[in-house]
């Protein structure tokens, strides 16, 4: 039963669709020729940041993935500097250089997106390390992806932030896939949460298909990361419904019955219906919102297709660390 105020309940969904509505604009911008390099995108996944991120303020700090799209928006890069930087333009969040694979936002806390796959892992265990020595209550996520947790960074990252009790959430998105290869095969034992059992931390499995459930065991997490009580590795279940990337294609590894399945499940259409139901908010409540988005992410797109591309005489300039 969902006991959360209209307000938070309208926010979560409001977050939830500003991912998809961008997510879905990308892809069609993808098909443009609008953006250079990959587009991994978030949609099926939108509650994990969702629901993670509704805990953190502007201190915290994120480190995300290749598929990161979600988690910078979730994390306050507000639309329109996330589209204009895949756009490869001068007001996007990396001023253009990065695109989808490097979003950094320091203001707000998105500490980076990385295109090599593991080491966001070592770099939240990494801040929470530097959060611990100078005694705030900040706190440090790490999302990565099913794949990742096979790599030595994840066995390194959460040793280390179990035995100094880091302030850091590793938080996996277990969308049963890496690229093309399942976690059923890749994995000796696919489980992940059990992993924590190992370095002694809590490892909790949750639906993420269900903002309020991650909601839940991430409020708890972050509760227990300011109050010195150390890390937790949330294992999210969840599924990507479009290709790894755009422009691959989807139906040698999987079919397209088991995606269509998943998308039965979808996080915002399941959470709307559920609200609805339980009269936590309306269906104008939800139209309003829809609408208020759609404007937002409309002008976001206006806005990153009319900017200027970085002047050429400036390509040296925010490479390398300038003392
Ligand atoms: C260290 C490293 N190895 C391999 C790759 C190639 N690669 C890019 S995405 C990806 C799959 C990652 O899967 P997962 O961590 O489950 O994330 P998902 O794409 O499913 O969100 C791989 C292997 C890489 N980018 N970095
Ligand atoms: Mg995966």
């Amino acid at each position: 039963m969902n006991t959360l105020p209209r307000e938070t309940v309208l926010a979560l969904y409001r977050q939830m669709q500003v991912i998809r509505q961008c997510e879905e604009q990308l892809a069609r911008s993808h098909q443009r020729g609008l953006i250079h390099g990959a587009c991994h995108t978030y949609v099926g996944e939108e509650a994990i940041a969702t629901g993670v991120c509704a805990h953190l303020n502007h201190k915290d700090v994120v480190f995300s993935t290749h598929r990161g799209h979600g988690h910078a928006l979730a994390k306050g890069v507000p639309p329109r500097e996330l589209i204009a930087e895949l756009f490869g333009r001068s007001t996007g969040c990396s001023l253009g250089r990065g695109g989808s694979m490097h979003l950094f936002s320091p203001a707000v806390g998105m500490m980076g997106t990385s295109g090599i796959v593991g080491p966001c892992i070592l770099q939240a265990a990494g801040a929470g390390y530097s959060f611990k020595l100078l005694k705030t209550d900040q706190v440090a996520v790490a999302f990565f992806g099913d794949g990742a947790a096979n790599n030595a960074a994840f066995h390194e990252g959460l040793n280390m932030a179990s035995i100094w009790k880091l302030p850091v959430l590793f938080v996996c998105e277990n969308n049963q896939f890496a690229t093309e290869v399942p976690s059923s095969y890749a994995s000796g034992n696919p489980a992940i949460a059990i992993r924590g059992v190992s370095y002694g931390i809590p490892g909790i499995e949750v639906d993420g298909n269900d903002v309020l459930a991650v909601y839940d065991v991430a409020g708890e997490a972050v509760r227990r990361a300011r109050s010195g009580g150390g890390p937790t590795l949330i294992e999210c279940k969840t599924y990507r419904t479009r290709a790894h990337a755009e422009g691959m294609g989807d139906f040698t590894y999987r079919t397209r019955e088991d995606v269509e399945e998943w998308k039965k499940r979808d996080p915002i259409a399941l959470f709307r219906a559920n609200s609805e139901a339980q009269k936590t908010a309306s269906a104008a409540d939800f139209a309003a919102v829809d609408a208020e988005v759609q404007a937002e992410v409309a002008e976001a797109m206006k806005f990153a297709e009319g900017s200027p591309w970085p002047e050429g005489a400036t390509a040296t300039k925010h490479v390398y660390c300038e003392v």
